[in-house]
């Protein structure tokens, strides 16, 4: 055996360790060289053999040798491990320049219906020019539904509106106490009286809200749809103040001056009372479904304050006086958008509520 051999050694066990790519074949190359039957053992048993000159300088070279194997294949071994960790994470990487993009793909941002945007932006306005925003009950009792607006029972204007009536008698929603029907509030006029009850002049509220009806549908038509009650009562006020605020709304809603007319209108709770109709937006006034083929569609009927209706409210007609007005906000959200039938705004369709403001 000479010091040549001992670099075969070497070499061919570099050579063959680095072809290998798994841990069990480097401890089974590690035995071929060091292992107890290995080349490497096989030569250190052969020292016993040689003369002892021989194995001076023969001896610690074989030692070495089975050191350097030893090393290299702790360092392989470590090598390994570490290209399995860097295989792993290459695959479970995350690109964090790419979250953004993934997670507009995967998530749909939510939206306001167009009714909230609109009754946002009245609220508003209306914020904006000092008045208050109030809510009342949707099951509501003949006094605030009717009597206390001028509508005594028996009064034909009680057909005007067609009503959804509690009957069970034996239910505790069927009467008040004082014999009176429960129903589905009519109208948000409702929240008129309760405003007027609850604060003294002068003041200035609008009310927004959902009221129902018993009452065939049809494009322009929906048996729950949304109006905003709005009340003004001070002194020496007008119907130019109330045509001022009318009209100031609904441009501020349209961004542009909209054709409306104004035309009397009876209602009992207001003397004088009007219709504010607007020019159909939808057929420009040619005539459509939306609008009954007449061009036109009532969207804001309002007046000054009955004096009766003051009085149910604590209110002296003879020192202070005031306007009233109720909105259809349902159909004013048709007309800004071009929507062609009020029933697409209950209809719960995403493809047509996702048209409209999204976050
Ligand atoms: C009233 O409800 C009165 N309380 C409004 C009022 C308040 C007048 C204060 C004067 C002073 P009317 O029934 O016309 O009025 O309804 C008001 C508005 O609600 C209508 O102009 C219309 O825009 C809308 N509206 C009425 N019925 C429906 C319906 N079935 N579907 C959708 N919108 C409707």
């Amino acid at each position: 055996m000479s010091i040549t051999n001992l670099e075969e050694i070497r070499e061919s066990f570099l050579e063959k360790l680095f072809m290998l790519s798994k841990e069990a074949d480097v401890l089974n190359l590690k035995s071929d060289f060091i292992g107890k039957n290995g080349i490497v053992s096989g030569l250190l048993k052969s020292l016993k053999d040689m003369d002892p000159e021989e194995r001076k300088s023969f001896g610690p070279k074989v030692n070495e040798l089975k050191d350097f194997i030893q090393e290299k294949t702790s360092l392989f071994l470590n090598k390994l491990e570490v290209d399995e960790i860097n295989e792993k994470l290459s695959h479970d990487r995350i690109d964090t320049t790419l979250t953004e993009r993934v997670q507009v793909k995967v998530l749909k941002h939510g939206g306001y219906h167009p009714r909230t945007i609109i009754q946002q932006e009245i609220e508003d306005i209306f914020l904006s020019m000092g008045f208050d925003i109030l809510d009342g009950p949707h099951i509501e009792d003949e006094f605030h539904n009717f009597e206390a607006l001028n509508i005594p029972k028996d009064h034909p204007a009680r057909d005007m509106q067609d009503t959804f009536w509690f009957h069970d008698p034996n239910s505790q929603l069927d009467v008040d106490g004082g014999g009176k029907k429960r129903l589905l509030r009519t109208h948000t006029s409702t929240i008129q009286v309760r405003g007027m009850l609850s604060r003294k002049p002068p003041f200035r509220f609008i009310a927004p809200g959902v009221v129902f009806r018993c009452e065939r549908t049809d494009a322009s038509h929906e048996m729950v749809f949304t109006q905003l009650e709005g009340m003004m009562v001070g002194k020496d006020i007008s119907v130019s103040n109330l045509i001022y605020f009318m009209k100031t709304i609904l441009r501020e809603i349209f961004k542009k001056d909209v054709e409306v007319r104004l035309r009397p209108g009876f209602f009992p709770f207001v003397e004088p009372g009007f219709e504010l109709d607007i020019r159909c937006l939808i057929c420009e006034g040619r005539g459509c479904s939306v609008c009954k083929h007449i061009g036109w569609l009532e969207l804001l009927p309002c007046g000054m304050v009955h004096p009766n209706v003051l009085k149910s409210g604590g209110i002296d007609p003879k020192e202070f006086n005031g306007f009233a007005f109720g909105l259809g906000l349902d159909r004013l959200v048709m007309m800004k958008y071009g929507i062609d039938d009020i029933r697409h705004l209950q209809s719960g369709d995403l493809r047509f509520n996702s048209q409209f403001k999204l976050y």
